[in-house]
């Protein structure tokens, strides 16, 4: 097959979903050309059948607002025309599937045909494409994609009944590399960041105020209460200062490592002892599922997708959002209980293992796309 691909480059989660799934199409013998305005930051070299095609966004006096939803369309025509694409599949509602959904109806005027899959991540449902502005595009977007999938089942029955909708939407879990994220030994950094022999606590995020990062500092500070802690942030965006300011005001400011961001995350994790998702919303928790596979206990929020991920009590704990209280005797529980750390831990890894291993959910998007180019 011959497959466009379009996702925000950058750190999110979605960027990162659709660039490991078209290197793992592009493995499997499918060529697989991306359309962004950057390159996605994991194809940093030569991959055998993957392209890349930038969008340019025009600059004029006139266009004081990028028109990067045009540019984007123009592209993904250029692109199905001459590379003689058979599918687009775009990641993140807004403005992806609006531009795609744009490109078949051109394709059409000259009776050429082309299909395209959205594939729903998250705050394009539940934030951004609830803007009252944004409700009726996203809605319409989704109805005329040939198909849609969503990365948990909340994130679907969320789809349907926000935007009161009626269409098959096709659940298929973000996965993960096993083989990459594994348990591995990385006493070089644990040493580095807990020299005193302390537990280590992690989060990665992108520092939205969704990620709700200054529970962390929180759950840190009452773990501190009772065992010698120290807490690892990778990532960094809007809410670091913040987060920052917080810890010197706890007087936490040697305790917190602001790392900023990381590209070795998995010898972050695997020298962690447990990860904390405390989020106000989240459709999955890639990042989650990335530290399971590390073999690393997850102790989050129970929003969203999250407990079909973290299963409570066996690989990891969930509370109410906010409860940082609750958070915090969960991780004391899990670190002063050496027989019950080393259970969630196995079931952590062995459940990522068993149900979000790249090798059993890519198969199941090559499918979705053999489904949707025959219907
Ligand atoms: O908010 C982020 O973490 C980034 C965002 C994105 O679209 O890049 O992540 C969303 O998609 C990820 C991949 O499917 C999911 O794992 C995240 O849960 C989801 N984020 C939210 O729902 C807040």
């Amino acid at each position: 097959m011959k497959i466009g691909i379009t996702c925000y480059p950058t750190y999110g989660g979605s960027g990162v979903v659709a660039t490991e799934l078209g290197l793992a199409l592009a493995s499997m013998g499918h060529q697989v050309h991306f359309i962004s305005y950057a390159i996605p930051h994991r194809l940093n070299r030569f991959f055998e059948n993957i392209f890349f095609h930038e969008v340019e966004v025009s600059s004029y006096p006139l266009f004081e607002h990028s028109l990067y939803g045009l540019s984007l369309t123009s592209k993904m025509l250029e692109v199905i025309e001459y590379e003689n694409l058979d599918l687009m599949h775009v990641h993140y509602a807004i403005p992806h599937a609006v531009s795609a959904y744009l490109a078949r109806q051109v394709l059409r005027k000259s009776k050429k045909n082309l299909k395209f899959i959205t594939t729903l991540h998250g705050t394009d449902i539940t934030l951004v494409g609830l803007e009252p502005s944004f409700m009726p595009l996203v809605k319409f977007s989704i109805e005329e994609s040939d198909g849609v999938t969503a990365v948990s089942r909340f994130l679907k029955e969320k789809t349907l009944t926000n935007y009161n909708i009626e269409k098959d939407i096709e659940v298929i879990y973000n996965f993960i590399d096993i083989d990459k994220f594994k348990p591995r030994n990385s006493d070089t950094f644990r040493k580095h960041v807990a020299p005193g022999g302390e537990k280590v606590l992690v989060h990665t995020s992108n520092f939205r105020p969704v990620k709700r990062i200054t529970d962390t500092i929180r759950i840190l500070e009452k773990v501190k209460q009772e065992i010698p802690t120290k807490l690892v942030l990778v990532g960094d965006g809007p809410d670091r200062s913040e987060s920052e300011r917080l810890a010197r005001e706890l007087d936490l400011q040697k305790d917190v490592l602001f790392l900023g961001k990381q590209d070795g995350l998995t010898e972050i994790l695997s020298a962690s002892d447990i990860f904390l998702m405390p989020s106000q919303s989240e459709s999955f928790g890639l990042s989650a599922l990335e530290a399971m596979a590390c073999g690393i206990p997850v102790v989050s929020s129970s929003v969203g997708g999250l407990p079909e991920l973290v299963i409570h009590n066996e690989t990891g704990y969930i509370a109410e959002i906010g409860d940082v209280d609750r958070m915090a005797k969960y991780v004391i529980e899990l670190l002063t209980n050496e027989k019950k750390y080393k259970s969630f831990s196995k079931n952590a890894r062995e459940r990522a293992v068993k149900h979000f291993d790249k090798n059993l959910i890519v198969p199941k998007y090559v499918e979705y796309y053999e489904k949707i180019l025959n219907s």
